[in-house]
């Protein structure tokens, strides 16, 4: 080879844009050095082509599975040219040095996250090993070699080539952004090799989270904290749905590091949707749940759900201006109209205002009009939230991962404590009442009625707080309603049972499994109250 001579590597499986670089490499006078398929392609393209075969004397050999790890490939990558001796050493072995490298790698995870579920065998073969050899190298000598992982940085690369002054920020982008894309191929490896394991403990997972930096957010929870928004590539959240991969059709725009995307949802806007979505998912018949601060603080079911939205709206009207509404069914004219023009209940004439709604369907009317309630107004589309998921939180040095808690209402039996037997409306409160407790934050108290939540009460430090914030917020509605509780009561007399006996509620679900049980039952019977034990915890902390 001759010295001066600008040389790149080109390997790729997608070859997408491919005619557009090579075509673009030609014309800065670079030579191409390409692997058997990558040159095939390039050759139709009209674009003059060298094999590696050509530079390593050597055939794509093992089916494909030795192409470039050649001293011949790697010694040019990696050679250091401000060490002489390395570039005596490239000369002595007739290497040449390259300049750029192109790679994209075998489609492992698309392979493995298809549709069409894939051979063990074919799942290994589909490992690349020379792509993320040859990317790491170039990332490793930025200094001197451009590394290129994604057809969107192609414009910018040529642009970059034409130019004539260096800049090593961007050559450091590069490589950083090459690192991230091969560690986060081998996270899906090993997450996939795990899962292959057929021995294997289901629980534990793998946990090394394939995490690739979507957006900058405007700040964190709080205006001085920076945050940002990253998506899990993990290949059991494919196809998992939930409120990450929701589809946005309004909002505000924020900026990207690299090309652009439509993320204008805020930290506590992600947390709260995901909340409202999560909730309002778990329903069969048509439902709102309006969220705030990641608490339903108003969830109604109705045939009509014009009338579920209200009840929603009515069941707490502070809490609910300003919040999150999500529905579990299509946004239409009707409802779309309802939610732009619905007044405050507090004072009849203020309309509601939201920062997001989410939904699993639009119509194009129904979206339009939403389009024009208000610029900042979020408008998500979501799909279902998988279950069998992984939760992980964080805590100082650590994290903590547990399955997600995907019961529903199905995998929950009643046992009837009480002398009273509840009727099947009042179990049918209790049911709805239950489901929206595994929603609220602990201590969790939620009072339900004719498949309305009537009152809530949450995060308080004590379960007896909690019921009297719910009973507040009730009213005299709560007679006769259903009360649940996310875990059980400690105490009966005196307290918390005692407390709801007294204002007049007509059934009590909570898990049971407290050595004062005996205490809540008696207390139940004495007021004629019904109680029923659900032998499952709901703690959300
Ligand atoms: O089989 S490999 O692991 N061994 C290699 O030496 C090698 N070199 C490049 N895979 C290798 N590649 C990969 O081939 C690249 O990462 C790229 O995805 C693909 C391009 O092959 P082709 O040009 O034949 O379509």
């Amino acid at each position: 080879p001759r010295r001066g001579q600008k040389r790149a590597l080109i390997s790729l499986s997608n070859k997408r844009d491919l005619a557009f670089l090579g075509h673009g490499l030609q014309g800065l006078g670079y030579t191409i050095v390409s692997t058997g398929g990558t040159a095939s392609a390039l050759e139709e393209a009209g674009i003059p082509v060298t094999k590696v075969e050509e530079i390593t004397h050597f055939p794509e050999m093992l089916d494909g599975r030795v192409k470039t790890l050649h001293p011949s490939i790697h010694g040019g990558i990696l050679a250091r040219r401000d060490y002489s001796h390395h570039m005596d050493a490239l000369s002595n072995h007739d290497i040449g040095t390259f300049d750029v490298v192109v790679v994209n790698l075998y489609p492992f995870y698309e392979k493995v996250t298809g549709t069409i579920s894939i051979a063990f065998e074919d799942g290994v073969e589909n490992i690349d090993i020379g792509g993320p050899t040859l990317i790491r190298a170039a990332a490793k000598n930025h200094k001197d070699v451009l590394v290129v992982v994604d057809h969107d940085d192609y414009p910018t690369v040529l642009d970059f080539l034409k130019g004539k002054q260096d800049n090593q920020e961007f050559r450091k982008k590069l490589a950083w952004k090459a690192f991230q894309h091969v560690a986060s191929y081998d996270s899906a490896v090993s997450e996939w090799l795990w899962k292959q394991i057929e021995d294997g403990e289901k629980f534990p997972p793998s946990l090394t989270v394939p995490l690739s930096l979507k957006s900058t957010l405007r700040y964190g929870e709080n205006p001085h904290q920076k945050a940002a928004f990253y998506a899990d590539k993990s290949i059991s959240l494919v196809h998992a749905g939930g409120i990450a991969t929701a589809i946005q059709h309004h909002g505000k725009q924020t900026k990207l590091i690299f090309g652009s995307s439509q993320c204008e949802m805020s930290y506590n806007n992600f947390l709260d949707a995901d909340a409202a979505w999560n909730c309002v998912s778990e329903f069969k018949s048509p439902t709102c749940v309006i969220v705030k601060h990641t608490n339903p603080c108003g969830v109604a079911s109705r045939q009509d759900i014009l009338e579920a939205y209200r009840l929603a709206v009515k069941a707490d009207p502070v809490s609910a201006f300003g919040g999150i509404v999500a529905f579990n069914t299509t946004i239409d004219e009707d409802l779309a109209k309802e939610l732009r023009e619905f007044r405050s209940p507090i004072d009849g004439t203020t309309r509601m205002f939201y920062e997001i709604v989410v939904a699993p369907q639009y119509t194009e009317k129904g979206l339009e009009i939403l389009r024009g309630k208000s610029k900042a107004l979020r408008i998500l589309e979501a799909k279902k939230t998988g279950q069998g998921l992984l939760s992980l939180r964080q805590v100082g040095g650590g994290w903590l991962a547990q399955e997600s808690d995907d019961l529903t209402p199905e995998n929950i039996k009643f046992s009837i404590m009480s002398e009273r037997v509840p009727e099947d409306a009042e179990l049918h409160d209790a049911e709805f009442a239950w489901l929206c407790v595994k929603h609220v934050k602990s201590n969790a108290i939620v009072i339900a009625k004719d498949n309305c939540m009537l009152g809530m009460g949450s995060g308080q430090p004590n379960r007896l707080e909690s019921l009297r914030i719910a009973f507040r917020k009730a009213g005299e509605a709560a007679k006769g309603a259903a009360l649940a509780s996310d875990a059980f009561f400690p105490f009966a007399w005196n307290d918390a049972v005692e407390e709801a006996c007294k204002n007049g509620i007509g059934v009590i679900a909570q898990p049971g499994g407290s050595i004062k049980d005996g205490d809540a039952v008696e207390c139940c019977n004495k007021y004629g109250v019904s109680l029923l034990f659900t032998n499952v915890r709901h703690f959300r902390h």
